[in-house]
């Protein structure tokens, strides 16, 4: 019998929402680059795509190590994995934008970013790639790495701004569960 080509997809994740403070975890990192890695990497992208995000943390799905997929082109399909990213470089010139979070839906507020960064990491072979990046990629990115940090874009608006959030995503939360 021919080979059967394996159709199915990877099981999505279940994406954690603000105030749920496994979001304040600081991931660990990667201490090998492996076939456990790229299955999660897999199923990262999976629920990334379903979300119509452009970037999903591993902390996001409440695994605590420092893993990010990113695909900001509009086609769906120019896949980026950063394996133990670090910041080499940002530009001293930032810039503000508006900003939204798989785990803080239907809100989006401004957030001062770095218009360029360089970041050293590992893709999913293992390999260590260096990323020069700007426009929304170099958002994206500094916004993924914030989360593996515990860090959620929210924490950069005032008090007031982030108790509303706060209440309206709880609000929300308990109406959806009724
Ligand atoms: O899908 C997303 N869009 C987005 C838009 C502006 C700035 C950052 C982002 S990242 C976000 C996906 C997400 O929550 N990643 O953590
Ligand atoms: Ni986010």
């Amino acid at each position: 019998m021919p080979a059967m080509s394996d159709t199915t997809a990877p099981a999505l994740l279940t994406i954690l929402r603000y105030p749920d403070p496994r979001l304040h975890t600081v991931a660990q990192a990667v201490a090998a680059v492996d076939e456990r890695i790229r299955a999660l990497v897999e199923r990262m992208f999976a629920t990334m795509y379903d979300a119509n995000g452009i970037g999903l943390a591993a902390t996001q799905v409440d695994v605590h190590e420092r893993l990010i997929v990113i695909d900001v082109s509009e086609e769906r399909q120019q896949r980026l994995v950063l394996i133990n990213p670090e910041v080499e470089w940002a530009s001293p010139e930032t810039r503000k934008g508006d900003e939204g979070c798989l785990s803080v839906p239907g809100i989006y507020d401004g957030v001062e970013r770095s218009v360029a960064i360089r970041v050293r990491a590992l893709d999913e072979q293992g390999n260590s790639r260096v990323i020069e990046a700007d426009g929304l990629l170099a958002v994206c990115i500094q916004h993924e790495m914030d989360h593996l940090m515990g860090k959620v874009f929210v924490e950069y608006l005032s008090p007031l701004k982030r108790n509303r959030i706060k209440s309206k995503l709880v609000k929300a939360e308990r109406d959806a569960r009724r």
